[in-house]
C-alpha cells in the first residue's frame, strides 16, 4: 500500500480532530502520512512538502488548521495536487476563523473545503478516498461498502435512549 495522502496540520493540538481523518484511511485502506506543518512557525517546511508533494507521489493533501489558518491556502498555492481543507475547531471563535480563513481562497487557488471540526476531519478522508477510488477498482468496493454499511446503520425510528 503506497502513500497517496499526506495528512498535514498546523499543530500537534490539531491531532486530535485530524485523527478523524486518519482513522477514516485506515478503515478504508488507503496509504497515508502525517506531518506537523504550520504557515507560520515553519513555513520552510511548508514550502518543501508543497515542492515536492508531486514528485513523491502524493495524490491528494488533507490539511487542518484552525484560527488564522493559512495552511490549506498556502499549499494550494505550492502544489496542484488537490488540497482537503478542514478548519479546526477553535475556543475563541469556535472554528469561524477557522472557516473563513480556509474557504475564501482567491480565484486560481482551490481548496476543497470541509465542516468545522472531527465531522469536517472525517468527511476529508472519505473524499480524499473517493477520489483516489476513481482510479483504482479495490478501493472504489471499499468505499461503496463504506457507504451502504452506513446506510444500514441508520434506524427507520426512533428509540428512548
Ligand atoms: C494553528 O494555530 C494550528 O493549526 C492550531 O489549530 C492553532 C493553535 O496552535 P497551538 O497554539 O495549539 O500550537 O496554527
Amino acid at each position: 500500500m503506497g502513500i497517496t495522502t499526506g495528512i498535514i496540520m498546523g499543530s500537534q493540538s490539531d491531532w486530535a480532530t485530524m485523527k478523524e481523518a486518519a482513522d477514516i484511511l485506515d478503515e478504508l485502506g488507503v496509504g497515508y502520512e502525517t506531518r506537523i506543518v504550520s504557515a507560520h512557525r515553519t513555513p520552510d517546511r511548508l514550502w518543501e512538502y508543497g515542492r515536492t508533494a508531486v514528485d513523491r507521489g502524493l495524490k491528494v493533501i488533507i490539511a487542518g488548521a484552525g484560527g488564522a489558518a493559512h495552511l490549506p491556502g498556502m499549499m494550494a498555492s505550492k502544489t496542484r495536487v488537490p488540497v482537503i481543507g478542514v478548519p479546526v475547531q477553535t475556543r475563541a471563535l469556535s472554528g469561524v476563523d477557522s472557516l473563513y480563513s480556509i474557504l475564501q481562497m482567491p480565484r486560481g487557488y482551490p481548496v476543497a473545503t470541509m465542516a468545522i471540526g472531527a465531522a469536517g476531519a472525517a468527511n476529508a478522508g472519505l473524499m480524499a478516498a473517493q477520489m483516489l477510488a476513481m482510479n483504482d477498482a479495490d478501493l472504489a468496493a471499499r468505499v461503496d461498502a463504506w457507504r451502504a454499511a452506513l446506510t444500514a446503520s441508520i434506524p427507520e425510528e426512533p428509540r428512548d435512549e
